[in-house]
């Protein structure tokens, strides 16, 4: 069935949208986000992987045509490092190892060269935005004090080794591995990182800590890459374990309710709001469950199973059984969004994500029937005519769409509901990691050297 809905997703793409960056269901016309600057076609490069997975092969045919025509780097454009790498690099890299066609593993070296400027600031903390045209770079101007963020220059590690893996220059890689420095170097409250890192003084901004946005894809990354590294970077698996560890003591609460949640933190105070964002951390968790030191491998997939019951029933306890941007755990409520600003759901992927990981890891059948409520759901409410929408108000009796359909619902909201009900042996954890943004890399075997270009 995710099959049928990615192609009621491509095909409307494709009428309406073509080429441009996203599609508005409702208008049937196209979407542009500044987060791309005039780079075009984030859906077409963003889907790519997942047509390949699905035996779409017209349409991935059509797609690297328009890629080999029309992907086009060479523009005066500001545009979000994180964004561009997460969605642009990452999904030609693994459009490459999966197909093999040159023309992706070019395109994703030639950006890769456009995004360097950003590293240089006095500390290689690179800038949030930049002009890939002139190499100027800045932050984000409601950023604590010009500070960079966590789950952006945190999440360019997987992406930037492989550049360096395909095309032989180091430079990548090391870009990377001075942000480990960095922060190696660093003290860190309560052994937590804040969101917030200034790239000139390289000094922390206000000490807020969380593993929703802003902070999220940095601690995914720690432990990805790891794995990613056939278990050799041992740096990357202290970082990650002694976070989990702070996280744990500061971070994760259980409500009177019996639900686990994990609460943000501001100078040492918690604020008992969970992201749907942060809902990813269940997978994540139960990933990293394998190299848990201290003989915790079942506490971390028990911790696992705890966030996806709690995310479950950030769905369950809408009116339109599809999660709020963010639930809260105070007031009175709990897994219930209080704010009418943030009860809306745009087709995030991190819920179903986390269903997939527990599915695989423990198969246990509760997750193939929640992510089989969340199908439901999403055709109920989100499907349209013109494609998918997202929604303004989950609890509300009538559908108020939001036109948006996101290109990270055709990379990852659809490719992890066709991972959830498919074999354990498509897409292996042994031999891929995921990146943020759902593109498969594949690990680098210690004795293979290049061979890990011919898995698939
Ligand atoms: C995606 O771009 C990525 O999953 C990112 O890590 C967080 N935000 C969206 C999906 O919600």
């Amino acid at each position: 069935v995710s099959l049928q809905m990615m192609k009621h997703a491509w095909d409307n793409y494709k009428r309406y949208a073509w080429g441009l960056n996203e599609l508005k269901p409702i208008s049937k016309q196209g979407h542009s986000s500044n987060l791309f600057g005039n780079i075009q076609g984030a859906t077409i490069v963003d889907a790519l992987d997942t047509l390949y997975i699905m035996e779409m092969k017209e349409e991935f045919k059509e797609a690297k045509e328009w890629v080999e025509k029309n992907l086009d780097f060479n523009v005066n454009a500001e545009i979000s490092v994180f964004e561009v790498n997460i969605r642009f690099v990452g999904g030609l890299l693994s459009a490459y190892y999966l197909s093999g066609e040159e023309v992706f593993r070019k395109k994703a070296v030639e950006l890769g060269e456009k995004l360097l400027p950003a590293f240089n600031t006095p500390t290689g903390i690179p800038w949030a935005l930049l002009n890939i045209k002139s190499g100027i770079g800045r932050n984000w101007p409601w950023a604590s004090g010009g500070s960079s963020i966590l789950a952006e220059f945190g999440t360019l590690h997987l992406e930037f080794v492989h550049l360096s893996h395909l095309s032989g220059n180091p430079v990548f890689a090391e870009k990377v591995m001075n942000i480990r420095k960095v922060l190696n170097r660093l003290d860190k409250p309560e052994g937590l990182y804040p969101n917030y890192l200034n790239p000139s003084s390289g000094q922390w901004g206000q000490h807020h800590v969380s593993i929703g946005g802003l902070g999220d894809s940095f601690y995914e990354y720690l432990l990805k890459a790891w794995l990613m590294s056939d278990k050799t970077d041992e740096d990357g698996k202290k970082m990650y374990y002694d976070a989990v560890q702070a996280i744990e003591t500061h971070l994760i609460r259980k409500s009177s309710g019996g639900l686990t949640y994990i609460a943000e933190w501001k100078g040492g105070l918690l604020e008992h709001k969970m992201g749907h964002l942060t809902c990813f951390a269940g997978g994540m968790f139960a990933l990293g469950a394998d190299g848990a030191p201290n003989d915790k491998t079942g506490h971390h997939i028990e911790l696992g199973a705890e966030i996806a019951r709690t995310c479950h029933e950030s769905y369950d306890r809408t009116r339109m059984k599809l999660g709020p941007e963010a639930f809260r755990f105070d007031g009175g409520v709990e897994a219930i969004a209080t704010r009418q600003n943030e009860k809306y759901y745009i087709l995030r992927p991190e819920v179903i994500e986390t269903y997939m990981y527990m599915w695989r890891l423990t198969h246990d059948p509760k997750y193939r029937q929640w992510g089989w409520e969340a199908v439901e759901a999403l055709e109920k409410h989100c499907r349209v005519d013109g494609g998918y929408s997202g929604l303004r108000d989950v609890y509300n009796n009538h559908e108020s769409h939001d036109d948006v359909q996101q290109s990270f619902f055709l990379s990852e909201t659809l490719k992890y509901l066709y991972l959830l009900f498919s074999e354990d042996d498509l897409l292996p954890f042994e031999h891929w990691v995921f990146n943020t943004e759902a593109h498969p890399l594949p690990v680098l075997h210690k004795d293979e050297g290049h061979k890990a270009e011919d898995q698939k």
